[in-house]
């Protein structure tokens, strides 16, 4: 076998893309940015003269809430067209409300503030499940279920775009399409495998002539290129159909294949039983000719069909990543399958025994789908990779839209990917994974804010000056005040459990930001801690986001959800949020819990949108310390193939 990791570059060029200078990419604002002091003491002040002002509106402006439309069929009862062909629900149908009006009146700057600057989304159309990441000879690749013609699911293609960073990326043309029997109704979601030499498999799901899913292979016409521009399809496919017992139409998504003792790769393809999910295990010497291994990986009653499982090692005492093959005394292996009822990623913690090809969670009360979810808010399909540069496994997910199919005709495109995130376990709890963006993001940085120690009293609201907060990166601590003595006397709330709107008050929240929201609060998004007293009188917390006032559009879903989060002794309340105009990600804890936000402001666009903190608690006041940046866009574009030889 070819030594193709050992390669050298073809073509040095290619090793130096010309990028644009982010200065150049970059055309807002105009001139550079202006430096802050450190601390703003007066903008503190002048805070403290404008909560008062809008204490009231955080209190009592409580727009009228929009119930959550089906998710399933439109009021004709017609079929989302995914749902109709064997996936999830992944376009959702505009409703017609009772006066014939099925849109927002948007207009053409309102739309085009939505797309984003610094997350991946291809120049137009639609896209959704990241496919087959991986690391090549200098590049990372991203492929992704892709639509080239139209802003709606179907004619499911692999679009292909690379990165030196994970950040800036080119896109390259379509790297498999549907031509094929074994594919020709939609080239569907799969995985990449990198043999010990370098050599790379892809298997993915092809919905065929008949609408039956089946396992096809795939492999780089020349391992030499290291922008994988050319794509074999193995001319025997496909190498699994469904077996015996399994729905024709529930047979998809296989997993990256990992090495197990006896030296076969062990791959595994998400389906169900009636309504119990299960993961099927293929054994393989060849990647061409498949065993069915007599037993599932791992099931789940009541949680319906799994697609996309992911399944891969973490380390118990180490901050590095994972080989997928990866196994030992301080390993743990982390299954993840994508709810196709629920159009959700559950992950659970588990032991994986390499010999019989079984997995057994931690904790059976947090089994994949009905515990953990990789985010509360809207991140599905994802898949992780081991990125061999920086010895650490990275998530991609794909950040589904919450508004309706006419709305993303309007605007030309749907859907984005999350901003990768490093996975590590989380040592200190022992029950959870942590995500954060991929440390490169940094890279974007422009201007930073800093307030340290900000008083956020009971039922108050701090506008932050920090200039256009439409691409931000920022890390808040909030601390409550005299927590210990108002705990004996605070009545117990176990009644109003989770998630709940912003504006309810509460004895210990919510506290804390409310982004992407205009001056006048027509709209926000508030992402915050409460806090709620067990009859134990031990305190336990609710990470959420409230997206309920997010937009005057009334179409887009509007919601709040978010999760409980352990926070342990002697830690703080902390979140990291990433926004970019139209996405906004936020990490609490160091990433325990992880809610993406998708939201469609009106009014909160622009140099309109604000940031503040507030506090609507009853009872405590809380002080939050906060450093703000201003992220640069990153540069997005087609690769210059006439420019470089290859
Ligand atoms: N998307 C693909 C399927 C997968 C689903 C089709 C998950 O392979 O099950 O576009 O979003």
């Amino acid at each position: 076998m070819a030594d193709y990791a050992s390669s050298s570059h073809p073509d040095p060029d290619l090793n130096n893309v010309p990028y644009s200078i982010l200065a150049e990419a970059y055309d807002s604002p105009a001139t550079p940015p202006r430096e802050r002091p450190l601390k703003v003491l007066t903008a503190v002040v002048a805070s403290v003269v404008f909560l008062v002002s809008l204490v009231g509106l955080v209190v009592n402006l409580v727009p009228e809430k929009t119930a959550p439309h089906s998710r399933v069929r439109d009021e004709r009862g017609v079929l989302p067209r995914g749902v109709a062909e064997g996936v999830s629900a992944k376009s959702y149908p505009t409703p017609i409300s009772s006066d014939g009006v099925s849109s927002y009146n948007w207009t053409n700057a309102m739309l085009s503030w939505q797309r984003t600057a610094y997350h991946f989304q291809p120049e137009k159309n639609w896209m959704n499940d990241p496919n087959g990441p991986l690391y090549h000879m200098g590049w990372y690749h991203l492929f992704y279920q892709y639509n080239p013609d139209s802003a709606t699911w179907g004619n499911i293609t692999w679009g292909h775009a690379v990165s030196v960073d994970l950040i800036h990326w080119l896109y390259l043309p379509l790297a498999m399409v549907p031509d094929q029997h074994y594919d020709r109704k939609g080239v569907w979601t799969g995985s990449a495998t990198i043999l010990p030499g370098g050599e790379i498999k892809i298997l993915y799901t092809g919905d065929d002539d008949n609408s039956i899913q089946v396992q096809n292979l795939a492999y780089p016409s020349n391992h030499s290129d290291p922008l994988l521009l050319n794509w074999t399809k193995y001319e025997a496919n496909p190498v699994m159909v469904p077996p015996e017992g399994i729905g024709l139409s529930d047979f998809r998504d296989p997993t990256t294949a990992w090495v197990g003792p006896d030296g076969e790769w062990r791959v595994i393809v998400g389906s169900k039983i009636n309504t119990t999910g299960i993961a099927l295990v293929y054994h393989t010497t060849n990647f061409t000719s498949y065993e069915l291994v007599d037993h599932v990986l791992h099931s789940v009653a009541m949680t319906g069909m799994w697609e996309c499982i992911d399944f891969y090692p973490v380390s118990t005492n180490s901050s590095f990543g994972l080989e997928t093959s990866m196994v030992g005394p301080d390993v743990k292996h982390v299954l993840k399958a994508s709810i196709d009822d629920l159009t959700k990623d559950y992950y659970a913690i588990g032991t994986y025994d390499p010999v019989n090809d079984t997995w057994t969670p931690d904790d059976a009360s947090m089994d994949v789908g009905i515990g953990l979810k990789y985010d509360y808010g809207w991140l599905y399909a994802s898949k992780s990779f081991y990125d061999p540069v920086e010895k650490r496994r990275i998530l991609w997910g794909w950040i589904n839209e919450t508004d309706t199919e006419d709305d993303d005709f309007a605007k030309g495109w749907a859907s984005v990917q999350a901003v990768p995130r490093e996975i590590l376990y989380d040592d200190k709890t022992g029950t959870n994974i942590l995500q954060q963006p991929v440390k490169e993001i940094e890279s974007l940085r422009l201007n930073s804010t800093e307030f340290e120690d900000i008083l956020i009293e009971a039922g108050s609201i701090v506008p932050l000056d920090i200039g256009m907060a439409t691409q931000l990166d920022m890390f808040a601590e909030f601390e409550i005040q005299g927590i210990d003595s108002f705990k004996a006397t605070a009545a117990t709330e176990s009644n109003i459990t989770e998630c709940i709107y912003a504006e309810t008050r509460t004895s210990y929240g919510p506290f804390g930001l409310a982004v992407l929201a205009d001056g006048s609060l027509s709209e926000l998004t508030p992402i915050y801690f409460r806090v709620v007293e067990n009859d134990d009188g031990r305190l336990k917390t609710y990470f959420c986001a409230d997206e309920s006032r997010s937009s005057l559009a009334p179409e887009v879903l509007h919601t709040v959800y978010g999760s409980e989060i352990p926070v342990l002794d002697g830690e703080k309340y902390t979140v990291r949020i990433l926004v970019d105009h139209s996405i906004i990600e936020s990490f609490a804890q160091g990433g325990r819990r992880v809610i993406t936000s998708r939201v469609y402001p009106t009014q909160a666009i622009y140099g309109a949108a604000r940031l503040f903190l507030f506090n609507n608690a009853t009872g405590i006041n809380v002080t939050a310390s906060i450093k703000v940046w201003e992220l640069n866009s990153a540069f997005i574009r087609p690769f210059p193939l006439d420019q470089v030889e290859h």
